[in-house]
């Protein structure tokens, strides 16, 4: 079988980028990161792929008239690499029920928080103004409902006394950071997939919160 061609949308630092480019290094012909989007020129993400020697494209949504056609651009160019893979790693744009259909069962996303709860942005904020005493990230399949896709792995946090949305994300990001990887190796081995009821992982439908990674917080 030939190698996996994932490709990567960011639109900011690309720490999630960094943790794929890093895992699938030493593994070239199971899986590749074929390529990088970005919607902000100054992600820093961006460098990140140079280094990697990962061809890097900018589409900014401002030079296009609505998000259909950002989103039409956005598919023609990634098409170009044949992906079997999408991968937004801190994508900040909502995509068109078009892209997320044409990309239906390849498109993953990782969410900074233990979704269901907290759709949507500022999550760790959020988690601490409504006195939880645990924060997470989950990977999930991309639909067109926003961060309401199935639900494929978390992992969890406690909420320490003196946390702050800052602190939570840093420990958040270390945790997303094992999980995305994880879960993108399960796609490429097909081991996961989008099914029917949901997400299934060797063979079975995984719960509606997906796979609990066991760590003990970092
Ligand atoms: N698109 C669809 N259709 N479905 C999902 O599940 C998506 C998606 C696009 C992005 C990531 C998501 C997250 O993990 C994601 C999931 C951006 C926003 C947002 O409000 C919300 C959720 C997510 C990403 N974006 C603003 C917008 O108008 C812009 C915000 C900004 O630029 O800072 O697109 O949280
Ligand atoms: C991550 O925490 C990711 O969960 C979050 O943005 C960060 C990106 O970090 N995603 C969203 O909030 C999507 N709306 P990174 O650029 O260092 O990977």
């Amino acid at each position: 079988m030939s190698a996996k061609s994932i490709v990567v949308l960011i639109s900011g630092s690309g720490s999630n980028l960094q943790a794929l480019l890093d895992h699938f290094a030493d593994q070239p012909d199971v899986a590749r990161i074929s390529a990088v989007f970005s919607n902000k020129a100054d992600a820093y993400g961006l460098e990140r792929a140079a280094k990697a020697g990962v061809p890097s494209h900018v589409l900014s949504h401002r030079d296009h008239a609505d998000r259909l056609s950002f989103d039409q651009a956005m598919m023609a160019q990634i098409d170009q690499y044949q992906p079997d893979l999408v991968i937004l790693a801190g994508f900040m744009r909502i995509l068109t029920p078009e892209f997320t259909r044409h990309y239906a069962g390849r498109l993953l996303n990782i969410h900074p928080s233990l979704l269901p709860k907290y759709k949507g942005l500022d999550t760790h904020q959020r988690a601490l103004a409504a006195g939880d005493s645990e924060h997470g990230c989950s990977v999930h399949f991309v639909t067109e409902e926003l961060d309401g896709g199935p639900v494929i792995i978390q992992a969890r946090t406690d909420i320490r006394p003196g946390d702050s949305a800052d602190s939570l994300a840093h420990r958040v990001h270390q945790l997303e950071h094992r999980i995305y990887p994880l879960a993108t190796q399960w796609f490429v081995d097909e081991r996961l997939q989008l099914g029917a009821q949901g997400a299934v992982l060797d063979n079975r439908l995984l719960p509606s919160t997906g796979h609990q990674l066991d760590v003990s917080s970092p």
